[in-house]
């Protein structure tokens, strides 16, 4: 049943909430001890807050890599309530009984995906104490409860308020929640750390210039797939053991036929698009390139505006999304006459999931791919290296990874991009680097309006991606995805009414088609990174 909560400790990396949290606490007499800043955080408000050290009489040492690993700390929280030699050994030992473990941990995710971040620093951002914490009060979830992360306060609350303590259910689900997290947290270490070693694949991921090794490919077959990109073609998926990041190989499949060869192409490619960005963000593929994109506040904004940016080729489309599915977002995409024949989410809102399973014209089709599991700039990036056969061998490169601000490029024009044209031109060269070359995509307003995919001439891009835009191209800007060789395209792009064009510069000629966009007042940057796609 209920146990009722007394002692409390905090240590948190994250602070959001925690004022909050540590209020409703105090004021209903729960003791409260804290690691340092935490304590500093709380005890600002004027609540009464005790720190780790001088509760345990143990000061923090070796830079703070000993905080909280402390008996008095550990014992009060592994202690069986309903073993009666427990609670003596602690009294006998003055320690008392601790009931509700508040922790996040460092970050270190989102401390090795900065650019600037040394093998040094990033093992310092390696939190043990934490975790101990986080564990501890999981594996005792009989008697104690364990928030992780901020996002949990607020449910938490509501039950505590009512009775002073929180359900043996829900303490049974935080303790899983616990250990989902400290084993997620473990294997983002250890995957870096893997990389670490193999240097070529370090260096690769740095932009060095190792070439990849020789290969071993022995990879695990995980499934034969019904045909490849034909009927009459043979195929099959294999898992690579060393990825680590959510990925297709190993995604929950909630709903839906068993995903073809093609969504598995498709798919990826949306995975590897939304990821790109931090705030909700939604595309739409067909035949492996983007047709529709879109970020916006919230996802079902942004999942309406990428489907209306080309609703005619949206139409039976992979859908990719960084935000969970929810209710809004559902409906959108079961409005009348659309069709989508996969989703991709970091999750599905049990009423989105309903109402995505039961649409009667999908005839039950659409495949609802969960990834389990946050995506983002932080997440990790892709394993090894990137394959393809040709005859008599296979090629290998390096991942076509982003740069982490492309818009950092060079300004080339007299006039310098608006704030808000800066905005589209960064969505627009990661979209870009997506599409197959040569490629030209025009933007606005934080909407993909127009994509010139696959041509053989780039001219022939830029028409197709503004004749797309259509009107609505007017005071858009346009990326892609290498240098421009002649001004026809820049000045096809000015008289579609584009005002700004990110692109990577390296032609012999870029003086000249500098000089026509200054001659347009258009805006124009040079990344200096090219994104062939083939
Ligand atoms: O360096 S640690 O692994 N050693 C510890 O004993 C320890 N205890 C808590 N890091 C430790 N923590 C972490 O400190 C917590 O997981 C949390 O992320 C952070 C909170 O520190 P502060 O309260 O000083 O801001």
């Amino acid at each position: 049943g209920w146990a009722t909560i007394r002692r409390a400790v905090l240590s948190v990396s994250d602070k959001r909430g925690l004022v909050e949290l540590a209020n409703a606490l105090g004021d209903a007499g729960v003791e409260l001890i804290a690691s340092g800043g935490t304590r500093f955080a709380i005890a600002q408000t004027g609540l009464p807050v005790v720190e780790v050290a001088e509760y345990t009489g143990q000061p923090e040492m070796l830079d703070g890599r000993v905080k909280t690993l402390h008996p008095r700390i550990h014992g009060g929280i592994l202690a069986r309530r309903d073993v009666p030699e427990h609670m003596e050994a602690l009294s006998e030992a003055g320690m008392e009984p601790i009931d509700l473990v508040v922790v996040n941990l460092y970050p270190f995710e989102q401390t090795i995906a900065r650019p600037d971040c040394t093998f040094e620093h990033a093992v310092e951002n390696i939190d043990i104490g934490g975790p101990s914490l986080i564990r501890g009060a999981a594996k005792n979830h009989d008697g104690v409860a364990v928030l992780t992360d901020p996002d949990q306060y607020e449910a938490f609350l509501a039950e505590f308020r009512e009775s002073g303590g929180v359900t043996l259910a829900t303490r049974k689900r935080l303790a899983r929640q616990a250990f989902a997290l400290t084993g997620s947290y473990d294997r983002a270490i250890a995957a870096y750390l893997e990389k670490q070693e193999h240097a070529g694949a370090a260096a690769a991921s740095a932009g060095a210039a190792e070439p990849p090794p020789a290969l071993d490919l022995r990879l695990p077959r995980k499934q034969t797939l019904r045909y490849g990109e034909n009927p009459h073609q043979q195929a099959a998926l294999y898992v690579d053991p060393t990825a680590v990041g959510p990925n297709l190989a190993t995604a929950r499949i909630l709903h839906g036929k068993e995903l073809s060869y093609n969504n598995l192409l498709d798919l990826d490619s949306a995975l590897r698009l939304v990821k790109l960005f931090e705030g909700p963000a939604a595309c739409i593929l067909k035949h492996n390139n983007p047709c529709g994109a879109a970020i916006a506040d919230d996802l079902a904004t942004a999942f309406e505006a990428a489907y209306e940016g080309d609703p005619v080729s949206a139409f039976g489309g992979i859908v990719g999304v960084n935000r969970r599915v929810d209710r809004a977002t559902a409906e959108l995409m079961c409005k009348p006459g659309r069709f989508l024949e996969a989703i991709l989410a970091p999750g599905f809102d049990a009423d989105a999931l309903e109402l995505l399973t039961t649409k009667p014209t999908w005839k039950n089709s659409v495949r609802l791919v969960d990834l389990e599991s946050p995506i983002g700039p932080a997440t990790a990036a892709p394993s090894g290296w990137d394959l393809r056969r040709i005859e008599g061998g296979l090629l290998a490169q390096g991942w076509d990874e982003q740069q982490p601000d492309p818009t950092a490029g060079e300004v080339k024009t007299k006039r310098a991009p608006t704030p808000d044209e800066l905005r589209d031109l960064d969505f627009a060269w990661k979209i870009c680097a997506m599409v197959k070359s040569n490629a030209i995509v025009v933007v606005k307003g934080g909407r993909l309006l127009g994509v010139g995919a696959g041509q053989m001439s780039r001219l022939d891009s830029v028409r197709i991606a503004v004749e797309k835009g259509g009107a609505g191209a007017r005071g858009g800007v346009l990326a892609s995805d290498a240098f421009f060789p002649f001004r026809d395209g820049p000045d096809l792009a000015a008289a579609a009414g584009i005002t700004a064009i990110i692109q990577p510069g390296g032609s012999k000629r870029d003086a000249v088609t500098v000089a026509a966009c200054d001659e347009h007042d258009m805006a124009m940057i040079f990344t200096g990174r090219r994104h062939f796609r083939h």
